[in-house]
């Protein structure tokens, strides 16, 4: 597997699936992984109202430790803090080339980086869909392992959520990112498929459930204990990655060294940071990030919400911080990116006059599942005053970004395009 080779176009889809684990819960069937079945019904519960549930909605002394709790510097001219958080501004990478440089990469913090020593640091492989025992792996051991690499996003669920209220007036819960909580990288690592083979995995195995080793989270007063969420193993077995290098380099602290995992396509709580264990599990497995979080609550959903989300949606973004300034008659190179979890993006659209008018923008990288496309455009004002850019990207399977997107309270996957502020002097 390298970037270049296409995955499987099989889509090893959440919601079929999920019928039959919600199903197995309601009977007390599915097992509620590390948290009480009680505390999980409540989450649900409150995910149905428009409430923060994501813990970084900030106080003030939240804001001051969540500097603290990120090991790399975040200059402004690059990030914009958000709670436990750090959201790249899109300005920032109109001098970068397809991957993203880590030390502009948006961290996407539950609590806290921790810092772990790769070499007294152990991966255990456990549970009732092994054939055997756990197993045990070092560092040491999985880099001996076949190596691959791969090109991808992460990106998070709640990307683009501020939009919800700025553009439709409506209320969500959440870190209120605008359009900088993803990053490219090219990623280095084992195939999770490799490790589970030699772990034992059993035909039994339906859920692989990898959690995190930071702190314990801490949500309006219930413990949902460590960071983790379970994978069908269908995905778990096709083009996830546990990676130890990003760029060419060794894991940053705060994108999950020495190991974290990567799945493709998927939403962003998906790629678990500073992995420690990962339970394979021959019941369906619950954690609070499928159940209260990372589900679709809302008017237009069922009671117990959506499946979980697993693909990521398709968005577009320019390279300028909002409200930038351009002289008018002048000519100006107005440049972007659009990305899709679905199928790949086919075109991209530009309009400078607030969605009258729209032109083709010229993409400038061949469109990869997984990953984003540069594109870029000239534009010559002509009149001066405030100005409204707009972009809007078309998939290969036909689907074109919206002019509004369903609401859901925790404010999740806006696709609808996004309306970007300009002043023309
Ligand atoms: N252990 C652990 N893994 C985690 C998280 C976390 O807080 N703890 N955050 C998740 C979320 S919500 C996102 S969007 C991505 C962010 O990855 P990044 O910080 O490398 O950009 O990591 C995911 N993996
Ligand atoms: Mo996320």
């Amino acid at each position: 597997m390298s970037s270049g080779t296409p995955t499987s176009s099989v889509s090893p889809s959440e919601s079929s699936y999920d019928r039959t684990r919600m199903r197995q819960w309601a009977r007390g069937r599915a097992r509620s992984a590390g948290i009480d079945r009680r505390d999980l019904l409540k989450l649900v519960a409150a995910a149905s109202v428009a409430a923060p549930l994501v813990p970084a909605a900030a106080s003030p002394a939240h804001a001051a430790q969540s500097l603290a709790g990120v090991v790399k510097p975040l200059p402004p001219e690059l990030f914009t803090v958000r709670g436990t958080n750090a959201e790249t501004n899109f300005s920032a990478l109109r001098d970068t080339g397809l991957l993203t440089p880590a030390d502009r990469f948006f961290v996407r913090n539950h609590t806290a980086t921790p810092v772990v020593d790769a070499t007294d640091w152990t991966l255990t492989v456990w549970g009732d869909g092994l054939a055997g025992g756990p197993v045990d792996f070092s560092y040491e051991a999985l880099r001996a392992l076949p190596a691959v690499t791969r090109t991808a996003f992460v990106e998070c669920a709640g990307n683009g959520r501020s939009f919800f209220t700025s553009q439709q007036g409506q209320q969500v819960g959440g870190t209120a990112w605008t359009l900088g909580a993803i990053g490219t990288a090219r990623w280095r690592g084992v195939r999770l498929a490799e490790v589970l083979r030699r772990a034992g995995i059993g035909g039994h195995a339906v859920d692989v459930l990898p959690r995190g080793l930071d702190a314990e989270v801490v949500s309006d007063g219930t413990n949902l204990g460590r960071v983790r969420r379970p994978l069908p193993v269908a995905k778990a077995l096709d083009d996830v990655l546990l990676a130890y290098e990003m760029n060419g380099e060794p894991l940053p602290p705060d994108h999950g060294a020495p190991v974290r995992l990567i799945v493709p396509s998927w939403v962003g709580i998906a790629n678990i940071k500073w992995v420690g264990d990962i339970e394979v599990s021959a019941e369906p497995l619950l954690s609070p990030w499928n159940t209260g979080l990372y589900r679709l609550f809302g008017p237009g959903y069922p009671a117990e919400g959506s499946a979980p989300l697993a693909r990521q949606t398709l968005k577009s973004a320019f390279e300028l911080a909002p409200g930038a300034s351009f002289a008018a008659h002048r000519r100006h190179l107005l440049t972007g990116r659009s990305w899709s979890g679905g199928a790949p993006v086919r075109s991209v659209e530009v309009s400078t006059d607030g969605g009258t008018r729209w032109r083709p923008a010229r993409l400038r990288d061949e469109s990869r599942p997984g990953s984003w496309v540069r594109w870029s455009t000239d534009w010559v004002p002509r009149e001066t005053g405030p100005g409204v850019l707009l972009a809007r990207a078309t998939d290969r399977s036909g689907r074109s970004q919206p002019a509004t997107t369903a609401h859901n309270t925790q404010g999740y996957l806006f696709d609808a395009v996004v309306r970007h502020p300009v002043t023309v002097v």
